[in-house]
Formats: C-alpha cells, structure tokens, sequence
C-alpha cells in the first residue's frame, strides 16, 4: 500500500460565526466562510479525508513539506511519517505548523479506518462508545441579552441545562471587549451560574487568558467557594512558573496548557514541576491524534486527567479512546446560534448529543465524519 496523491481543496460554506481581532468567535450576520479538505490518496483506492482552515494547509504547505514526506509511503506508517515532518518544521521557518502536521496525521488515520472498515476511536483505544459533553460557551459579547452581563450567562445556563449538558464551562470577557478584563465581572458570572444551575452540575471557567498572579488567585479563591471543576488558562500559559506558584496554592484543579506550544514535551514539563492537576491536549494543538494520545497517556502515567481541548470528530474519537478525561468540549455555545444545526459541507453532525448530555461516536469506519463531497464539489473555489 502506497501514498499515490494528496489533494487540497478550498470551499465556501455559509457561516453565523464571526471572529474578532482577537480571534474570539462570536454570532454574526451570515456570510460564506472558507474551508480546505486535504484528501490523501492510496494505490489501493483507499483515501482519509480532514479539514482545516485553508491557510493552515496552504498549497506551498502541501508542496514543499507534506507531499515530499508522504507520496510513495505506506500510509498506515503513521508514526514514521509524522516523524519526518515533524523533523521538517525546524527548518521550515515557522511555515509547517502543529496544525497542518494534525491534519495531515487525522487523514491518515480516517485512511487507515476506512481501509480497515473500523471506527478511529476504536482503533486507538475503544474506552467508550460515548462520551459525557460540557457545554463551552462563546467568550462575553456586548450584544443584548446575549452573553454580555453575568445574568446573561445564567439565563443561558438554564437553557443549556434543560438541553441535557451535565456540565458548562463559562469563556468569559476578553478584549476588544470595551469593559474586559474584569475580574469582578468574572467572580460575578460565576456566582450567577451556580446560583442558576445549582450544586449537581459541573462548572468549569476558562477566562481572559492573560491575568496577572494576584487576578488570577484571587478569583481562584471565590472559584473554590462556588466549587466549580476546574479553572483553565487565566494566565498566558508561556509563564510555567506563574502556573506552578498558583496551583501551590489553590485547591481548585489548575487545567492546562492548551494553546501553549511543545505538543507532548511542554506537557511533560507542566507535570514535572507541579503547573496542573489536569493536563490538557487538543488534536490540532498539539500535532495529531498520536501526540494528543502521548498527552493522555503521560496524564494517566502520573494519575492524572487529561482534558482535551476543543470540539470535532478527532477531539471526540481520543475522549472515546482514553479512560482519563471526563469530559467532551462540545462548542462554542451562544444563545443566538444553534450548534445542533449540521454544517452544509456534512450530512449530520459529528458529534450529536442525547438528552442525557451524551455525544455517541460515529459507527462508520474512519473518522466517522458524514462528509457531503457534492456540496463540496458544487463549492469549491481552489484546488491544488
Ligand atoms: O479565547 C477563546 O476564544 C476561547 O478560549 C477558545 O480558544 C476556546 O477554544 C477554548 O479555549 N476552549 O477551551
Ligand atoms: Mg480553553
């Protein structure tokens, strides 16, 4: 078996999801977003699907690294090939990123479930055939009635409750938000959840990113009278030691690092001095599937949980796969978009939740995602 070809192929699809100069998502009027599937090919017929933003798999991205290192490769060699680009980002002068070696690893993988007609989550793992799912909201807005005071979030927590989520995580306000950061705000968005939701469903905050040690102990400190689960990246994650000085002295679990660099190395470190009790990995973050395992697996070598970031069907198969993660990240959530709506590029979602606040895994061989190839043929603006 051999790698014969590997596609790139940029679609638009209608979109309510608007990013700030921040990156932040927020709702927005509807416009047409841009999106890449890069196809990997095999001798035998057998292809793996994965999408991407189109930049992160740009077309000098695919010819200068990832054609060279995977045509005429076994493609279930997963292990060696990732190796070999991730040899190549040293050279590549930041142009090969973690994200683009995640996308091209999860094609590989939805290629070997495909060819061996077994779901991915299967393949790497078979923990579970579902997984509990916390709702992730959006970050705060200013938008009325949408996420822009802390009875705004409480409102919506009711309404994520009677959806089925066990468990919610509040982003709160960050900039260019006029009014954020705000620490009052934070402590006061908490307070009004817990008052909303009441004592058996889980909490979580993941807030503002960038607070100073004494900010951050200090909502800490209220945190720990609300009893939420965990407090997530308040602080920049590049700061380990500020991570270490305040999981001293908290008693709230300290998650992380999620955007932080160093796939499976940096998370190694976070451990070994003490900056978390929960670990964190997303597939996307930190380089594919097989490192997100290396994370997971390195979490539970130290009795640890490892969390792991962000949404989709990759996301998903490693929850299923693993026994130390309690939790699905389904999102980002407003109170003025609809996520069960299906993307028009699939045709269903994947990751659809029961009333119960479940997510079930795909049963189809691969990734299990429901791709719709004539929506995306009927769209498609670039291929190369
Ligand atoms: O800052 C944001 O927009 C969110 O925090 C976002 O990055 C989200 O993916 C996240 O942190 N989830 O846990
Ligand atoms: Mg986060």
């Amino acid at each position: 078996m051999k790698i014969e070809k590997v596609e790139g192929v940029v679609f638009s699809y209608p979109t309510r999801r608007a990013v700030d100069e921040d990156g932040h998502s927020h709702p927005g009027p509807e416009v047409l977003a841009r999106m890449a599937m890069i196809t990997i090919h095999a001798d035998t017929g057998d292809k793996g699907y994965a999408f991407a933003p189109p930049e992160v798999v740009r077309q000098h991205v695919l010819d200068a690294f990832v054609r060279p290192v995977l045509i005429g490769q076994h493609p279930l060699q997963r292990e060696k090939l990732w190796k070999s680009l991730e040899h190549r980002q040293r050279g590549s002068a930041g142009q090969l990123t973690d994200r683009a070696l995640a996308v091209v690893e999860q094609a590989l993988w939805d290629l070997a479930g495909r060819a061996l007609n077994t779901p991915v989550y299967q393949l790497i793992g078979g923990y579970r055939d579902k997984v509990p799912a916390y709702a992730s909201t959006m970050c705060g807005d200013e938008i009325p009635g949408g996420l822009s005071t802390p009875e705004d979030y409480a409102a919506f927590a009711e309404r994520l409750v009677a959806r089925g989520y066990k468990g919610i995580k509040i982003h709160t306000w960050m900039p260019p938000v006029r009014f954020a950061p705000n620490p009052e705000m934070d402590i006061k968005a908490c307070a009004a959840v817990r008052e909303a939701v009441g004592p058996n469903i889980a909490l979580m905050i993941d807030g503002y990113h960038n607070y100073s040690r004494i900010d951050a102990l200090r909502i800490g400190r209220e945190l720990e009278k609300l009893n939420f689960a965990w407090f997530e990246e308040m602080m920049n994650e590049q700061s380990m030691e500020s991570y270490a000085w305040l999981a001293q002295q908290l008693d709230i679990p300290i998650l992380g690092p999620e955007s932080l660099s160093g796939k499976h190395y940096s998370r190694a470190a976070w451990i070994a001095n003490g900056a978390c009790d929960i670990l964190r990995a997303g597939v996307p973050g930190v380089g594919g599937i097989t490192p997100a395992l290396k994370v997971a697996h390195l979490a539970e070598a130290y009795g640890m949980d490892c969390e792991v970031h962000g949404n989709g069907a990759a996301n998903l198969a490693v929850c299923a796969a693993i026994k130390n993660c309690k939790w699905y990240e389904r999102g980002l959530l407003h109170p003025f978009l609809e996520y069960d709506d299906v993307p028009a590029y699939l045709h269903s979602l994947s990751d659809p939740m029961d009333d119960d606040g479940y997510v079930h895994l795909s049963q189809k061989p691969g990734l299990g995602e429901d791709i719709n190839f004539e929506y995306i043929q009927a769209h498609t603006v670039a291929t190369y």
